[in-house]
């Protein structure tokens, strides 16, 4: 299936009529903010991590042998995060979402992102997937906080309580929050349009949801910057960059 030149009228029609949208984000809807992607080209990751894999980086072991390093990398990307702002692609989806639910429609934005921007630019009924890099919790009394201030002194922070602390993300090998996979999972049974935005479609089990969209008979779009292992089989594959492909779907109605 070649991609579809944007705008395809077909598509127009199906996301007026769209009652229950699910959009799945990743790394590219943050990466015209200047969030690096996990993966491929734009990915820009400080020279102290020349040489590192961040697939390396983001597991529970790599925190157990280098709980430095890793709290370091996590809080030079929070800090980072800290000075961006969300771009058009996240303000085309705060729009969608109030679209939709004015009239009565169901919205669901399921996001791989752990950096919260999708909050900032006013997105209501989000989830999660994979935590977020903005919330630190205690490895022992589990104590949670939104951590919004300058670079940690210490590498990892610690506790009150003496233990160090985290980055409150789902590393590779760590179930899902059970809440949001679930929410995520019910809402891809249910809609009527599945939109995967910005996203490798590599990581399970979030790249399962369109799957399961699609066995309900949803109808599926995908806006990204390159072809993914999902490209050949939406409906409507669009090459693009989501913050002008957002904004263009929703200026025309
Ligand atoms: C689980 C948080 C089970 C941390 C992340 C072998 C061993 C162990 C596990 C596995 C294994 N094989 C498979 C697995 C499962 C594994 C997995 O799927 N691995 C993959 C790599 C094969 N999954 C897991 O481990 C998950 N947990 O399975 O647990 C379990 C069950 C019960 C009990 C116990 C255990 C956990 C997965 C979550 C991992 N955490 N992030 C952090 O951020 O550091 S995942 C990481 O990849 C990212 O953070 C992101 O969340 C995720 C997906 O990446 P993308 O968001 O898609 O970003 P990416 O850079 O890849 O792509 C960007 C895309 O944007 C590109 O397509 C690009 O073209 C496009 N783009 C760029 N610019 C733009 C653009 N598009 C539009 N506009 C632009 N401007
Ligand atoms: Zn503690």
């Amino acid at each position: 299936m070649h991609p579809s030149p944007p705008l395809d009228p077909g598509l127009h029609s199906t996301l007026r009529a769209a009652r229950r949208i699910l959009v799945l984000t990743g790394a590219g809807v943050s990466a015209e903010s200047g969030v690096p992607t996990f993966r491929g080209s734009s990915g820009v990751q400080p020279a102290l991590w020349e040489g590192f894999d961040p697939m390396q980086l983001a597991t529970p072991e790599a925190f157990a042998r280098h709980p430095e390093i890793v709290a370091r990398w996590y809080d030079e990307r929070r800090a980072l995060r800290l000075t961006t702002q969300p771009n058009a692609g996240h303000h085309a989806l705060v729009e969608l979402e109030r679209r939709l639910t004015s009239v009565g429609g169901e919205f669901l934005l399921a996001t791989q992102n752990v950096d919260r921007l999708h909050h900032a630019a006013g997105s209501r009924n989000v989830e999660e997937l994979h935590g977020s890099i903005m919330v630190w919790r205690c490895t022992r009394c589990e104590e949670e906080r939104e951590e919004l201030g300058p670079p940690f002194e210490t590498h990892p922070p610690r506790c009150q309580c003496g233990a160090p602390r985290r980055p409150g993300v789902v590393w590779f090998g760590e179930a899902l929050p059970e809440a949001a996979i679930e929410a995520a999972t019910r809402a891809a049974e249910a809609c009527d349009l599945f939109m995967s935005v910005g996203t490798s479609s590599i990581v399970f089990p979030a790249a399962g949801l369109i799957e399961i969209a699609r066995a309900n008979g949803a109808r599926t779009l995908e806006i990204n910057a390159e072809e993914t292992p999902i490209s050949r089989r939406v409906d409507w594959s669009v090459r693009g960059k989501s913050g002008e492909i957002l904004p263009q779907l929703l200026a025309s109605g």
